[in-house]
Parts: C-alpha cells; structure tokens; sequence
C-alpha cells in the first residue's frame, strides 16, 4: 500500500509530496510519481539502494535532484506521527462536536424543566386556593354547628323542665294516694303485721328463739339453697350447742375428715363438725360458752367474748378471747400452753406445735392442740378417775387437778358442753 501526506515546513515554506512504499525496496519504487501527484513542486523519494542496505531518499526539485542523507528516514516516521496526531485532533473535534450538540440538548430539556415546574407552581396556587376555601367553609360550618347546639341546649332544658314539672305532678298525686291510703289503713288496717314473705331466715339458735321458740331440741339452720343442716338448740339461752359429751356413748379419737363433718347424736353426744362451726361464726361475733361437771356433781363454766373458727383451707384455726367464767381460762392457761391461735389437729392431720410427735393421736382426740394443751374437751371419756396418760377429758384450771400428783389419778368428767350464740343477742 502506499501512502501520500502533505507536510507544511516551517522553516522553508515549501510542500513536499512524498511516496512511501511499506517495506520499500529498489524493486518496487514509483514508476512514474510525477503524473500521480503533478499537484507537488518539489518531490520526495526513496534512493536507489541494493537489496538488505538501508535506503536514503532523494529529492525532485524539477529539474533538479537532491540525494539526503540516509537519516532522513526519520521523516517517515515523524511523518506517520503527524498523521496519527491528525486522526486524534480530528477524533476530539468530532467529540467536542457531539458533546456541543448534547449541551444544547440538555439545555433544551432544563428549559422544558423550568416549564413544567411553572406548571406545577400554577397547580400548587390553584391547590392553595381551593384549602383556603375548604378552610373557610369548614370554619362556616362550625359556626353553624354552634349555633345549633345552642338551640339544643335550649331545647333540651325546656324538656328537663318539661319532664321535671311532670314528675313532680306525679309525686304530688302519689303522695297524695299515699296520705289517702295511710288515712284509710289508721282506721282499718292497724292489725295487719309484717308480711310473712320478709322474714329472716335463722341464722343459729337465737334466730329460732327470736321468732319465739322456747323449745330446747333440733332445730335446722339454712345453709345456702335448698342446704339445711341441724343443730341442736339449747332454748335456755338461744344457744347453738357445738359439741357434748354425757355418758361416753360416742367415740371422740377420730379422723380429719369425721371432725370436718360432724358426727354422733345431737340429742346425746356429738361434734357438730368444723365446717358448720366456721359458717355460724365467719360472719358474726359470737360468744362461746362451755359447761363442764365433774363426778363429783361440781358444776363449773367458763365464757369468752369472741369465739370463731377459720376455714379448712386454714385449718380451722382457734381465735378465741374474753374469758369470764368459774372454771377458769383453760384456753389461755399459760405461755407455753395456749389454744388461741392455733390449729385443728387429728390423729390422723398433725397441725400442732409439738414438733415431735402428734398430739391428737397422743391424746385420743380431735383439737386446737399447741405443744400440746390445757384443755381438750374431746378426750376420752371416762366414767371415773384414771391412771396412765391424761387422754381424757381435761380442763388444766379445773379446781382438782392439782391434787391428782398426790394420789396419781387423773380427774374424770362427767359432762362437758361447747355453745354458741351471738355476741349482741339478749334472751
Ligand atoms: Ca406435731
């Protein structure tokens, strides 16, 4: 291939028109340049060269011919140097020609922007306008809403009074009727008495006795819906008797479970169960009363003021206080032996505060033990004195019991009774 360029020289301000074959050698030089390239003044070749030497070039300056020297070869490649230049140059000028039409585009678009964005600024005011008259409306409409409450206000005041001046008529007239009938009944109906309907169900024995029984025996107390239970009622006094014992018929070393219930005879000996005794003293003060006679025929008893027991799930705990009586307080008889506060225990559920044993099967009985007693009223019964361990009927303030460590028998009693009624009840 060959390859023709036009070089200005500065320094003669001449044009050169050069051949410049690839690889050129004698055998393939230009045959006739001059008829090619008869736009050139001066003309620059290769010289003549053997094969394998390094070719000079030889200038035509028609008619005249300049031999160069061999280092003019460094024309070619400066030469070639220009022409890459050149396609750079023009390779930046395309750019610089596309990337101005770009800027004129991207131009166009801001300006197509700035537009829109007036738009939308003349939507926003129409936007703005249209709050500003919602605004207004609503404030209208408030305006009105007050109003009309007020009206209602009005309105519902006229009706109070509408109503009130009506229920006032209506009392006058059955105040009135009232007075009428209330006239007619001092004259007619002055024997008529309570209403059977209204009356209260007895609650214990006193109840019974208040409605006017004076009968000792078995009465039945109301225990919930359709839950009678009986009670024995000592009508001396309105008494609720809870437990007695007078000839030993029934055995008092029993279970948990027979104490919780009840069990024996109301009409001669029997306990009449835990259970009922925390329903008749949970919800009322009750005064506790025992009796107690020994077989010498001495007759003693001791009272407290406040007597009631808690619920299984607190093991029937004691609370008892107030004692007056003859046969002393058993119950609180010292420090160390003190039922008030204590536990229901049986042989056969230790809540005692004997940590070594169980004083309920110790001493035969069901009771508020402590660690373990002065008193237990649910021993066994003897018919007279005893010897051996005190698992009998005892009351540690009765008046013989000091004398047992002389002779070494243990005093036996002959009855013994627990009653209760209320505090506030006057026979
Ligand atoms: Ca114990």
């Amino acid at each position: 291939m060959k390859t023709a360029a036009a070089l200005f020289l500065l320094n003669v301000g001449l044009i050169l028109c050069l051949e410049l074959p690839v690889g050129y050698n004698k055998t393939s030089r230009f045959k006739n340049p001059t008829e090619r390239n008869g736009a050139c003044f001066i003309k620059l070749k290769p010289a003549e060269c053997d094969e394998g030497e390094v070719c000079g070039y030889q200038v035509n300056l028609p008619p005249l011919t300049i031999q160069l020297p061999k280092e003019a070869k460094l024309l070619e490649k400066t030469v070639k140097q220009v022409k890459s230049l050149t396609a750079t140059v023009n390779k930046m000028k395309n750019r610089w020609l596309e990337g101005k039409q770009k800027k004129l585009i991207s131009h166009d678009q801001a300006t197509e922007s700035i537009e829109d964005r007036k738009d939308g600024d003349n939507r926003v005011t129409v936007l703005e306008e249209k709050v500003t008259k919602l605004i207004a409306s609503l404030r209208n409409a408030r305006n009105q809403i007050k109003v009309l409450q007020g009206r209602l206000e009005e309105m519902s005041i006229l009706n109070m009074d509408t109503v009130l001046h009506y229920v006032n008529n209506e009392l006058s007239n059955i105040n009135s009727t009232v007075n009428t009938l209330n006239n007619k009944c001092y004259t007619t109906c002055a024997a008529i008495g309570q209403p059977p309907g209204i009356q209260k169900m007895p609650q214990d024995c006193s109840d019974h006795y208040k409605l006017g029984y004076r009968k000792s025996g078995i009465y039945e107390i109301p225990r919930g819906l359709n839950k009678n239970f009986s009670v024995y009622c000592d009508m001396e006094g309105g008494w609720t008797v809870l437990q007695s014992r007078k000839d030993g018929s029934i055995n008092f070393n029993r279970t948990w479970a027979d104490y919780k219930n009840g069990f024996g005879n109301l009409l001669t000996e029997f306990w009449l169960g835990n259970d009922k005794i925390h329903f008749l003293t949970k919800s009322k003060d009750m005064n506790l009363r025992i009796e107690i006679e020994d077989w010498d025929g001495l007759q003693e008893y001791a009272k407290y003021d406040q007597f009631s027991i808690a619920d299984e799930d607190h093991q029937y705990r004691l609370t008892v206080n107030g004692y007056s009586g003859t046969a002393g307080d058993s119950l609180h008889y010292s420090k160390n032996y003190n039922h008030d506060q204590k536990y229901f225990t049986t042989k056969d559920k230790d809540n005692d505060m004997y940590p070594s044993g169980n004083c309920g099967a110790y001493y035969s009985s069901g009771w508020w033990f402590d660690a373990c007693m002065s008193a237990n009223l649910n021993g066994k019964y003897y018919k007279k004195n005893y010897k051996g361990i005190r698992n009998g009927i005892f009351w540690g303030t009765w008046h013989s019991v000091q004398s047992e460590t002389l002779n070494g028998y243990r005093h036996a009693f002959k009855s013994v009774r627990m009653l209760i009624r209320p505090k506030a009840f006057v026979p």
